[in-house]
């Protein structure tokens, strides 16, 4: 997988290039990345690159020729790659969206600032829109970052087996169950003990019971979308159960 970032800012992810996963995929040949800055497509006297919007208003606008130069150069040697718009406007980006991407051979993005990228670029030159979210960012950097990170990780070999993309329970549509290490006794807080039997066959069913209540309370919109399997459904029955039980025995309190 090829990633082309065109942005005002490629210093920005000279530091996110050379960080752990993505350095290592990089180095072993499983991805490649490299940012472009959109000022050395400027051909004016002051490399201009910006300007003030039609119509008036605070605020300054990416003008087009220069963007359209730099994604022009870049598509020269990727001609088939994906124009993605980094853009609140986007299509939300998720898991099911890094696995699309993950596809991919070569993926462009354009990271925006100001107020935003001249609208025929977003017309004319753009395959899609991606957002990562609704909030308010000063530049499409960070969520470029964002998403080659989610899609790297699921490119084959870029992962150790030891976490591979399969096995964690986020792939799953689940949260992970809690982490311990050592010490056992932590500030008097012990390590369920369950961790510490040895019997595996009961520690997964200790992480599974553990992911599935972590996700119901705090994420229960996630259990809406992904299928679970029997096991899940049996556990979730289970407390189901447990608390008819319990109600059943304060109502039964309560007439007394
Ligand atoms: N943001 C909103 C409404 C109006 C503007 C923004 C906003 C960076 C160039 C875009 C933001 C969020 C997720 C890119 C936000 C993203 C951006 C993203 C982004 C500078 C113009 C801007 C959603 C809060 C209603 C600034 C909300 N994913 N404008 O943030 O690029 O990719």
């Amino acid at each position: 997988m090829h990633f082309t970032v065109i942005t005002l800012f490629p210093e920005i992810f000279t530091s996110f290039w050379e960080n752990s996963i993505i350095r290592r995929a990089l180095e072993e040949g499983h991805i490649s990345a490299s940012a472009v800055n959109i000022r050395d497509f400027a051909k004016d006297r002051h490399r201009t690159t910006d300007d003030r919007p039609y119509g008036g208003g605070c605020g300054m606008v990416i003008k087009p020729e220069p963007l359209a130069a730099a994604i022009r150069s870049v598509k020269e040697n990727a001609p088939d790659a994906k124009t993605i718009l980094m853009t609140p406007q986007g299509r939300k980006f998720d898991q099911s969206v890094a696995r699309e991407m993950a596809g991919e051979k070569e993926i462009i993005f354009i990271c925006g600032r100001y107020e935003g990228i001249d609208e025929r670029i977003c017309r004319n030159f753009t395959d899609g829109e991606l957002s990562i979210g609704d909030y308010v960012l000063t530049g499409g950097e960070p969520a470029v970052m964002v998403v080659i990170d989610a899609v790297s990780r699921l490119i084959p070999g870029v992962l150790g087996c030891e976490n591979s993309a399969e096995n964690d329970s986020f792939s799953r549509g689940l949260l992970e169950h809690g982490h311990f290490t050592r010490p056992g006794i932590f500030e008097g807080e012990s390590v369920p003990e369950v961790l510490l039997s040895g019997n595996h066959q009961q520690i997964e069913r200790w992480r599974l019971e553990d992911s599935l209540i972590r996700t119901f309370l705090k994420r229960p919109d996630l259990l809406k979308t992904g299928k679970l399997h029997r096991e899940e459904v049996r556990i979730l029955k289970k407390w189901q159960d447990d608390i008819a039980k319990l109600i059943a025995f304060q109502e039964r309190e309560a007439q007394s």
